[in-house]
């Protein structure tokens, strides 16, 4: 039986991935960790306030609940990095060290996400390949770039099995991201449900790829649970769902709330982040090597969303 320990728990994908694999594996085979202290439904399992800067603190939880998979999560994304690079670096590289040391020490199975930010201006923007050029301008990029390098390496210098995927913008309802560039699209749901109205930081046009939570969860346990033997590649596989631009979101949501009005106020950090990163993804060898598959496109992901969010706001 597979027993997991997650950083970054209280994060956006943490916050949902905890429960899914407590329903899967068991409450008490999660362990779910974060720099915060757990409340509500994710501290009914077990639960530590762990900074993963810490080395020792990371190791020393790992081998109290005895784990042999580790999820890690935690990270700065692309706009707190560019805010504060530096910092970026202590802790998504600091932390993926340790987390990595960890590994290899007590033998773990390994996850950490890469992102589409791990692409720069001069990678092919339209399908972006899954092995191609990859000179990304922000520190965030930088960070997921030597995060896949890491993760690669443990696994060839040391065998450790470290297995990620490249997010696209993840889109949910559960828990509120922080810090993202794809953020926008998100926010526009909530003040759709709201206000029936949103200002987008991101300009008209700009084309990123996007993907709904529950897809990115079962890509992270179809790949966690994939035949090694069936894995050319490791770090990291190029997932996505659909890509879509600002007025691609406004058109399917005005298919619910017909009032719904769009306004811009480009932020031009984000903007630059954004406009460095593909338009679109080619996750063939994610299909092809342990058959990723995305269930939600833009309007299936709409309707549930704003069903969600309507149900969140008058609780
Ligand atoms: C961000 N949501 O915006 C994250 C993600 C692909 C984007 O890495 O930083």
């Amino acid at each position: 039986m597979k027993k997991i320990l997650v950083t970054g728990a209280l994060g956006q994908i943490g916050s949902e991935l905890v429960i899914k694999l407590r329903e899967r594996y068991g409450i008490n085979n999660v362990v779910a960790t974060d720099i915060r202290k757990a409340e509500g439904i994710i501290a009914e399992g077990p639960c530590e306030v762990i900074d993963v800067t810490d080395a020792n603190q990371l190791y020393e939880v790992a081998k109290k609940y005895q784990i042999d998979t580790m999820m890690h999560l935690a990270a700065l994304l692309s706009a707190k990095a560019e805010e504060n690079p530096k910092l970026a670096w202590h802790i998504n590289m600091g932390g993926l060290v340790n987390a990595l040391e960890t590994a290899r020490e007590l033998n773990l199975q390994f996850f950490t996400p890469s992102s589409i930010g791990a692409f720069g201006p001069t990678t092919p923007k339209d399908k972006t390949p899954q092995d191609t050029l990859q000179r990304p301008t922000t520190m965030y990029g930088v960070n997921k770039v030597a995060g896949e390098l890491l993760a690669d390496y443990y696994y060839t210098r040391f065998g450790v099995d470290t297995r990620g995927v490249r997010f696209p913008g993840l889109i949910s309802y559960v828990t509120l991201p922080g810090g993202g560039t794809t953020d926008y699209a998100v926010e526009m749901y909530y003040e759709a449900v709201k206000n029936k109205t949103y200002t987008s930081y991101i300009a008209e046009g700009t084309y990123m790829d996007m993907m709904y939570m529950p897809d990115a969860l079962n890509a992270i346990i179809q790949l966690m649970e994939a035949n090694p033997a069936n894995l050319k590649h490791r770090n990291a596989f190029n997932i996505t769902a659909f890509s879509a631009e600002p007025e691609d979101f406004a058109s399917a949501i005005k298919k619910h709330i017909p009032d719904f009005t769009l306004e811009y106020q480009v932020d031009p950090v984000r903007q630059k982040i954004a406009d460095s990163w593909p338009n679109s993804l080619d996750s063939t060898a994610a299909m092809e090597e342990w058959g990723f598959k995305a269930e939600y496109d833009l309007d299936k992901m709409t309707s549930n969303m704003l069903e969600k969010i309507k149900i969140k706001i008058e609780r």
